[in-house]
């Protein structure tokens, strides 16, 4: 059995962790997860990242949306918009039922790492998932509209404004979860799925105690680039690359990195940016990395799992 961290965001991580599922022996898999997109919605906790991960792995997700349950419906939600209640975040009845166990869990004093391994077991998830931290760490974007917490951003504004600069409150108080370091200090391989880089990845990397724990690393880390051909499958993260990195090719994938990854895999198609990788210290290895089923997605993994051995 192969020790392997995997850190992640929702939708794009989560399908890759669904092929890395089938690559790998799960029980060897800790995937820690992004929860610098948490959100209050109508007094309920959403871990939108862990849930998309959740859902992935237990089988349940909705692929063509790219977040949330297949087979939902909306009449919960639908009923409390109609009763005033708040409406720019949608949540589904299936999804809805996830949301109050791990409010009441948090209520009652239960950390989010000791609920997502319940719901994670209760989904029949073999993999370890845990968050990156059970201290409240969320992500801020500062755009020439001004300041907005991130699902505001996201989802409210549809992620339309430029984005200048990437924060984390409570970053520095922040530590990792039970577990998270352990995992990184026995690791075999440390992957980062192809999740965005400043709003999936970087709010991991903002707690310190992972940064270091990454930095010392004894294991190789293997980055996948979530562009292809410099656009975003799904998502800002081409803007954002653009705009905060100056350009969208794999090297500017990279300088998101720095310090933290050995290789970094991107699409076969840009093959001719390998020199760009290697200027920022990773090893390139380019690969096709369209994931547009569960095969694709197992395929990328075993880029992955082969890319340092
Ligand atoms: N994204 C949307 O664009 N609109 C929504 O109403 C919405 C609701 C939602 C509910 C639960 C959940 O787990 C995710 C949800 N998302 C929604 C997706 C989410 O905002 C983003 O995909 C992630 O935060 C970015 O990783």
């Amino acid at each position: 059995m192969r020790r392997i961290v995997a850190l992640s965001g929702g939708v794009g991580g989560a399908r890759f962790l669904r092929g890395l599922v089938r690559a790998t022996d799960p029980a060897g898999l800790t995937v820690v997860g992004n929860v610098g997109d948490d959100v209050e919605v109508l007094g309920l906790h959403v871990s939108p990242d862990l849930d998309s991960i959740l859902y992935a792995l237990g089988g349940v997700a909705d692929e063509e949306r790219g977040w949330g349950r297949a087979d939902e419906t909306w009449v919960a939600f639908g009923e409390a918009v109609r009763l005033g209640g708040e409406g720019w975040f949608s949540l589904g009845d299936r999804d809805l039922g996830l949301h109050l166990v791990r409010t009441q869990a948090l209520a009652r004093g239960e950390p989010l790492s000791a609920v997502t391994a319940r719901l994670a077991n209760a989904f029949g998830i073999e993999a370890t998932l845990l968050p990156a931290t059970d201290d409240r760490l969320r992500t801020w974007v500062d755009t020439p509209a001004g300041s907005f917490p991130f699902q505001e951003w996201f989802v409210a504004r549809r992620h339309g404004d430029e984005v200048d600069l990437v924060r984390f409150e409570g970053e520095d108080a922040a530590t990792p979860a039970p577990g998270v370091v352990e995992a990184i200090e026995h690791a075999e391989l440390i992957v980062i799925c192809p999740s965005n880089p400043f709003i999936s990845i970087w709010p991991i990397l903002a707690v310190g105690g992972i940064r270091e724990a990454l930095e010392r690393r004894a294991a190789p880390c293997v980055a996948v680039s979530p562009l292809v051909g410099g656009r975003a499958i799904k998502g800002p993260a081409d803007r954002m690359l653009q705009r905060l990195a100056g350009g969208t090719d794999p090297g500017r994938v990279a300088t998101c990195y720095r310090g933290v990854i050995d290789v970094l895999v991107f699409d076969e198609s840009e093959a001719d940016a390998a020199p760009g990788v290697e200027l920022q210290g990773a090893r390139p290895v380019a690969a096709p990395t369209l994931m547009h089923d569960e095969v694709a997605a197992a395929e990328l993994a075993r880029t992955v799992l082969t890319a340092v051995d």
